[in-house]
């Protein structure tokens, strides 16, 4: 069930604390030129290329176009519809929009007024809310608590095993934190306050498991060009590596070329990338066909299941990372 954004300030206020750019190589309508470039360009699609990417037939993008103005392509020399990032962002929500059941007129018109609001809207998986320590890192963020939030991340990875901290409390809390975020009751600041704490504990936990099998099956993971919701892909690493698994994490925002290049080097067993929002769906479905020929392709995080192709490891990281290691190691 739908419900229509309500609050734009608070959601721009979000918005504007974080301005995501395309970045790396420059490349001018796929299949017409593509070279490196140093200075800064926009990737741009073909009308068949977005169709691809997001799965809907060209005819549809047209009309979606030219009947409720979603997008406003360039034309090349040639006068073919060319579309930038932004353009495929936007597609691509007015699918999963139309997709959750909104009539396209609607779609278009929220997608017109606020991508991301709208977006935001889109259901998401459901998760336990039942430890005390989901409510305490939200309120945390409210009263800007450094001692206790501290403590709490502290105590998180001391005792006990690493999948059942990530699957009980701290990834269901920032899933809260986000709807927190969304009733207005914990600012932009607070957010980001509770989930840099989150990111640097999750490194650190990661950086103090030793590599125990550097010559056993060796796994690749991090999120596509534009993608920096890291904290699911990490937790998963850092379970993953406590399980023995050797794991090479990229981080967030990692062009094509590059994923393409480091997977080509360092042949893993598996490559483990998510889909934390709907607007990294066509950058991931594009890295998808890209490091499928070459090695497994697993994918994690909210939008996994809006994916065809790559086996899909649920919405629970920390037993995915252990299922996944213990097939690894029976397999190598
Ligand atoms: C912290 C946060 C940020 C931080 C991220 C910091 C970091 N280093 O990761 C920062 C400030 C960078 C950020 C930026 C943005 N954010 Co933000 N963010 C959040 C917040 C509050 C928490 C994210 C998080 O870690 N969630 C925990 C994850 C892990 O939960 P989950 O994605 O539901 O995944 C579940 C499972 O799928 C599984 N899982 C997750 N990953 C993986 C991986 C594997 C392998 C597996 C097996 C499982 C798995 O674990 C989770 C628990 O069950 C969420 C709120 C929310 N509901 O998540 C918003 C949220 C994700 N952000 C949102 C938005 C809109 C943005 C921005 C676009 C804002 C803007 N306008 O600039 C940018 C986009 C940045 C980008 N280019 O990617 C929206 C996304 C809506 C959508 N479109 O789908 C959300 C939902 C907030 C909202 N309600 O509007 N954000």
């Amino acid at each position: 069930m739908l419900t229509r954004p309500s609050c734009r300030e608070r959601r721009s206020g979000h918005a504007s604390s974080h301005v995501v750019r395309p970045q790396g190589w420059s490349c001018v309508a796929e299949g017409l030129s593509c070279r490196p470039s140093r200075t800064y360009r926009e990737r741009m699609y073909t009308v068949g290329r977005v169709a691809e990417l997001i799965g809907v037939p060209s005819t549809t993008l047209r009309k979606w176009e030219q009947r409720y103005g979603v997008v406003a392509p360039q034309r090349s020399s040639g006068n073919y519809r060319l579309y930038d990032d932004e353009a495929v962002r936007r597609l691509s929500v007015m699918r999963t929009l139309v997709d959750a059941g909104w009539s396209a007129h609607e779609a278009a018109q929220h997608v017109a007024v606020d991508v991301s609001a709208a977006a935001a809207e889109v259901a998401r998986p459901e998760v336990p809310c039942t430890d005390p320590r989901i409510q305490e890192v939200v309120r945390c963020a409210v009263d800007f608590d450094v001692p206790a939030l501290e403590r709490l991340l502290a105590e998180a990875f001391v005792d006990g095993d690493h999948a059942t901290t990530v699957d009980e409390w701290l990834l269901p809390a920032m899933v809260e934190l986000g709807r927190a975020w969304q009733r207005g009751e914990v600012s932009v600041a607070g957010e980001h306050f509770v989930s840099a704490a989150v990111h640097r504990r999750l490194a650190q936990a990661f950086q103090s498991v030793p590599v125990v099998n550097p010559d056993g099956p060796r796994v690749v993971a991090g999120l596509a060009r534009g993608s920096r919701h890291e904290l699911g892909v990490l937790a998963f690493c850092l379970v993953l590596r406590s399980r023995g698994v050797s794991v090479t994490y990229l981080g967030g925002d990692l062009p094509l070329e590059a994923w393409v290049g480091t997977v080509r080097l360092l042949s893993p067993a598996a490559v483990v990338i998510a889909a934390p929002t709907v607007e990294d769906l066509p950058a991931v479905r594009e890295l998808v066909e890209a490091l499928t020929p070459m090695t497994s392709v697993f994918l994690g995080g909210a939008h996994q299941d809006q994916v065809d192709g790559p086996e899909r490891l649920g919405h629970r990281a920390g037993a995915a990372a252990s299922a996944l290691a213990a097939r690894l190691t029976a397999a190598g």
